[in-house]
């Protein structure tokens, strides 16, 4: 199987789960249980949840108790989405080809759709009873990880004197973190041993910062129409980007370099990393 059919294995599998977990919109009140259906079934690669399954699939775990955990992963993710794509974050009007959720409900309940996500995630990761994952999701997206990167990325807007450095700062913590935790909490849902998840978090690492320069790159070389949302916002909002402090040339080679580091970190793991491999080719290779 490629990572693209097993992409849209998983996310049919996914998907799946969601339809059945999630309220209907008729259920009261029915502007949150709509906005929430909006966001989640408006498209998405569920990378994030890939990576976690695929991690579990890798050392042998059990396919069934992953999944309600890899769902939570991507109700964080979707409410990340919904947040960023704010006035008072990017100000974006469009997400994966439709107007984002707070151009069609308003901001009061798309900021309380990213509430209600967030909570709804730990309830899902909570089904595999087991406390170490609900603590690295936690640590994850705090401000150690997902917001902490949210908040430098804010607060770097229109600075002139960002250096690599500092933008790698924000990626590692706003993309990377999320990404790096989604593939820990397959491989410990499956009983790793602590070696073995070391690993499988370095790649995450790698992978994960990839995946945002990748991002960068996409928001200047693509068009609104395959990426889904408008091209140049980075540019727009004069944010910290790879682009930005060094260039097209060299952030496509640092993707490139992270991305071969990465599968270089599994060759040290005995288990069959295919998969795992094809998903890292995934975020150098994706248009979108
Ligand atoms: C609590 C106000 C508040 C904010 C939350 C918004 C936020 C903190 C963090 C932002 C993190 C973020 C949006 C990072 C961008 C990561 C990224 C590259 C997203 C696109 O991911 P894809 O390509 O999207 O996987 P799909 O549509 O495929 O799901």
């Amino acid at each position: 199987m490629t990572a693209a059919e097993y992409l849209a294995f998983q996310k049919e599998r996914i998907d799946a789960f969601l339809d059945d977990y999630l309220l209907l919109g008729s259920t009261k009140p029915e502007s949150i249980h709509n906005a929430i259906r909006y966001s989640v079934f408006s498209g998405g690669k569920r990378f994030r949840a890939s990576l976690c399954i695929a991690a579990n699939d890798a050392f042998n775990g059990d396919c069934d108790r992953v999944l309600p955990v890899a769902a939570g992963i991507e109700l964080i993710h979707t409410y990340s989405l919904i947040h960023d794509d704010l006035p008072c974050m990017d100000d974006d009007n469009i997400r994966r080809g439709k107007p984002s959720l707070h151009r069609v409900f308003g901001e009061n309940i798309a900021i309380l759709a990213g509430d209600a996500l967030n909570a709804l995630a730990f309830d899902l990761v909570s089904r595999a009873d087991d406390c170490r994952l609900i603590q690295i999701l936690a640590r994850a997206i705090g401000t150690e990880g997902m917001i902490g990167g949210q908040v430098a990325d804010v607060e770097s807007n229109g600075l002139s004197d960002i250096g690599e450095e500092d933008v790698k700062f924000i990626h590692a913590r706003k993309t990377a973190k999320l990404i790096t935790a989604s593939l820990e909490i397959g491989a410990v849902t499956a009983g790793a041993s602590s070696e073995k998840i070391k690993i499988i978090m370095e790649f995450g690492s790698k992978i994960g910062l990839a995946f945002q320069i990748v991002d960068d790159i996409l928001d200047i070389e693509s068009s609104n129409e395959v990426l889904g949302k408008d091209v140049g916002s980075d540019e727009e909002n004069d944010k910290a980007t790879y682009p930005k402090v060094c260039g097209l040339e060299r952030s496509k080679n640092l993707a490139r370099d992270m991305t071969d580091g990465a599968m270089n970190t599994l060759t040290a793991l005995s288990e069959d990393t295919t998969i795992l491999n094809g998903l890292a080719q995934f975020v150098i290779d994706r248009v979108n």
